[in-house]
Formats: C-alpha cells, structure tokens, sequence
C-alpha cells in the first residue's frame, strides 16, 4: 500500500476524538425527554421515542455513529458519496455550533449498535409572524430491514414535536408522491392551491 493510500485508511477508521466527545449528543436530549405524545393518536400499542421499542433508542445524533452506519443508512434515502471521519466531524461540529437550527436525530438498535433511523428538523429564522421560526423535515429514512416495527411514524412524529416544542409555527417537507399518504397519516396536508408544499400547523 503507498502511504497517500495508507494515511487514507488511517484516517477513515481512526477514531479522531475521544469517547466522550464521541458520544456527546448534537443538541440537547433533554427536549426529547420532555416531548408531550397526548395528542397523538397515529402510533399504535404507546409507541413514542420514551418507549420506542424493545433494544431502541431515540437520541439526537452524536460523532460515533459515524461507526454505526448512519452514513450508510443515509445511503438508503440518496447519494451520500464517500464522506471521510473528517468530513464528517467537521459537519457535526458546524452543525452543533449553530445551536436551534439543526436537530438530527436518530433511532439506534443498542443489541447491535447501530442506527436503523434518522430524521432532522432544520430551523429557520424569520421576519414575518413576529420573527418567527420555520421548520423543514429532512433526511427521514428507515432501515428497510426493520419494516413493520413504526420506526417511520415514530421519528417524524419524534422530530414534528421537537418542532412544535422549539417555537416553530409550521414545519414542511419535501417527498416523492408515493410518500403523501405516509405523511398525510401522520398529519401533514397539501395545503388548497399551495400543493408543492406539505405543513403542518401548530
Ligand atoms: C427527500 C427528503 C429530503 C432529502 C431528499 C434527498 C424527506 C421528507 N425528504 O425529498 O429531506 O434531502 O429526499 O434527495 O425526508 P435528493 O438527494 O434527491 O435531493
């Protein structure tokens, strides 16, 4: 192996920092913790992120999943490309530095630590409603090998709510068509004459 190709693999598989930066959590789980599922009424049998499942977990993203395949799970919704720890550590740290606006979050099978689950909230400031603050559902994907288990409607009801709590007073997202039905199951709707768009209003 020449070095340029032997520093890349050192550099892949390193771990850059230490385990308790690795595990530190990219906002603060104390506002999963408070998430208020009464008025939720689509999840069957009391599934919430506070009892997510046998062997889950519901928890904001950290460095060291970069080692439980969230990049790999990413590769199940698009493109994610050949994304170095590095890389990856420098978008977490960008993202962490700008507390309020990015939520990743994630659903991790502790028997095999791995991530099976992942959605985020992004936030934007604005002018209008008062400087109000807008949210946009992202990057939402479940493994398809844990089909059946509600770990779709638990993380974008997990991250609706996160949404609702943090001050937005709407949060959209973007799907393929096939997907409306999902969305619109968990309470998101097209609204008349703006249909490109799918909100739900709090
Ligand atoms: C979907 C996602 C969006 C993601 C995009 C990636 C949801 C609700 N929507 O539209 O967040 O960024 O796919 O696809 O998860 P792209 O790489 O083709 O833009």
């Amino acid at each position: 192996m020449n070095s340029k190709v032997s520093q890349y693999f050192i550099n892949k598989y390193k771990p850059s920092v230490g385990p308790e930066e690795a595990e530190a959590p990219l906002y603060d789980p104390g506002l999963l913790a408070k998430l208020d599922w009464s008025k939720v009424t689509h999840m069957k049998g009391g599934v919430t992120n506070h009892a997510p499942g046998e062997g889950l977990r519901v928890r904001p993203l950290c460095k060291a999943d970069y080692d439980r395949g969230f990049l790999q799970l990413l590769s199940q919704l698009t493109k994610v490309g050949d994304i170095s720890r590095e890389k990856f550590n420098e978008r977490f740290e960008a993202m962490k530095n700008c507390p309020g606006h990015y939520y990743v979050t994630v659903i991790e099978d502790t028997d095999q630590g791995k991530i099976v689950g992942s959605a985020t909230l992004s936030c934007e400031l604005k002018f209008i409603r008062g400087c109000a603050k807008r949210g946009r559902l992202e990057d939402v994907v479940v493994n398809n090998e844990y089909r059946g288990k509600q770990l779709g409607k638990l993380i974008v009801s997990t991250v609706t709510l996160l949404a609702n709590q943090v001050g937005c007073y709407k949060m959209g997202l973007d799907c393929k068509d096939e997907m409306k039905p999902f969305y619109g199951s968990i309470g998101y709707t097209s609204e008349k004459g703006n249909d490109n768009t799918m909100i739900i209003r709090f």
